[in-house]
C-alpha cells in the first residue's frame, strides 16, 4: 500500500480545515433493519453529490425488495436540489442489498467501487458456481478506484484510499475533511468490523485501520454500521480519528498487530453469518442487480448448502 496515497488524503485535509468554507455537508440515513449508515455527501459551492453505500430493502422470507429506504435518499436530494454524480460502494457488502441501480435510474451518478471487487467477485462467482454470463471482471460498475486515486466533487478534493481486510476489496473514500470509511472501524465504543468473510484477513484490517489512524487527529469519520455497544441507547455512525486512537476499544493507540489479530479472530469465531448475506453477496457482486432472470423471466436467489 502507498503512503504517498495517504500523505495525499492528509494535505487535502490540512488544507480543508484551513477554509471550513469548502467542508463537505454529510447528511446520513440510517436502516435499523441492517444497522447500515448510507451518507450523502456534497459541495456546497456546486451542490455536487455522492451516494454512498445506500440500502435497497430486502424481505428475506417473500423474497421481496422495496425502496422505503432509497426513497428517503430521493427525496433528500431532491429537496436540497443536488447533482449526484457518484453513487459510492465501499464494498460488496454482505448483510444488506446496495439500491445503486435504482437511486442511478432516479438521481444518475456513475457507480464506482475499489478495483479488487474482481477478486470478491471470483471467489463468490466460485462458491455460488455462477455461470459464465457472471462476468469477473468489475463491468458491472461505471469506475474501480485504485488506490491513491485522486478526484473531485465539485471543488473538493477527493481520495479513495484501498483497506482491505473486512473483504479484499474495501475502500474508504477522503472527501475533503471527511472520510467514508466503510467496514473498517465502528464507533470506538464498538470496536471494529469482522474479517472472516471468504477473502477477508485480521492481519490486513489491522494495517488498513492503521493507515486510516494517521489522518489527522480532526478528519471526520462516517461508518457503514452501527450495533450499539452495550451500554449506549441511540444509533451513531460519525466520530474522528483522534477520538478513535483513544478510545477504539479494538485498535486504540498502543494496540499491537498481534493483539488486535488474537482478538479478531477470537471475536469473528462467536459471530453468526449477517441474516441477508446470501441475497446481498449475490445482488452486490453484480454492481446491486439480481442475478439474470431464467427463461420464465423470475431471477432467483441461490442457497449454497454447507457451504458458507
Ligand atoms: N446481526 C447483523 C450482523 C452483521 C455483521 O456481521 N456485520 C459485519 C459488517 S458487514 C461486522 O463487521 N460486524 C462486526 C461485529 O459484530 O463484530 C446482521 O445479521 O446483519
Ligand atoms: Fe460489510
Amino acid at each position: 500500500m502507498s503512503d504517498t496515497a495517504i500523505t495525499t488524503a492528509t494535505a487535502q485535509i490540512l488544507m480543508m480545515l484551513r477554509h471550513p468554507q469548502t467542508r463537505p455537508v454529510v447528511q446520513s440515513f440510517f436502516d435499523p433493519a441492517t444497522f447500515t449508515a448510507s451518507h450523502v455527501v456534497h459541495d456546497p459551492a456546486t451542490k455536487e453529490a455522492a451516494v454512498i453505500d445506500s440500502v435497497l430493502d430486502y424481505d428475506a422470507a417473500s423474497g421481496r425488495t422495496n425502496y422505503t429506504s432509497a426513497q428517503q435518499i430521493v427525496d433528500y436530494v431532491k429537496a436540497q436540489g443536488l447533482n449526484v454524480v457518484w453513487q459510492l460502494e465501499t464494498h460488496a457488502h454482505a448483510d444488506h442489498l446496495s439500491a445503486a441501480p435504482w437511486l442511478q435510474e432516479q438521481l444518475g451518478g456513475k457507480l464506482g467501487i475499489g478495483a479488487d471487487i474482481v477478486r470478491v467477485q471470483e471467489v463468490f462467482g466460485k462458491i455460488f458456481n455462477a455461470g459464465t454470463e457472471f462476468a469477473r471482471d468489475g463491468s458491472q460498475f461505471n469506475h474501480l478506484f485504485k488506490d491513491g486515486e485522486q478526484f473531485k466533487l465539485g471543488n473538493l478534493d477527493c481520495i479513495a484510499l484501498h483497506v482491505p481486510g473486512h473483504t479484499p476489496a474495501d475502500m474508504a473514500f477522503v472527501i475533503g475533511d471527511a472520510a467514508f470509511i466503510g467496514d473498517t472501524l465502528f464507533m470506538p465504543d464498538y470496536g471494529t468490523a469482522r474479517a472472516d468473510f471468504p477473502g477477508g484477513d485480521a492481519r490486513m484490517l489491522y494495517r488498513s485501520i492503521r493507515r486510516l489512524l494517521t489522518l489527522p487527529p480532526q478528519t471526520r469519520l462516517f461508518l457503514c454500521h452501527d450495533y450499539k455497544a452495550p451500554g449506549r441507547d441511540t444509533f451513531a455512525w460519525e466520530t474522528t480519528v483522534g477520538a478513535e486512537r483513544e478510545h477504539n476499544i479494538h485498535v486504540h493507540d498502543g494496540v499491537d498487530e498481534e493483539a488486535f489479530v488474537a482478538m479478531r479472530t477470537t471475536r469473528d469465531a462467536t459471530l453468526d453469518l449477517p441474516n441477508l448475506i446470501m441475497p446481498s453477496v449475490q445482488v452486490n457482486i453484480r454492481g446491486g442487480h439480481m442475478p439474470e432472470p431464467e427463461d420464465n423471466g423470475v431471477s432467483y436467489i441461490k442457497i449454497p448448502v454447507n457451504r458458507l
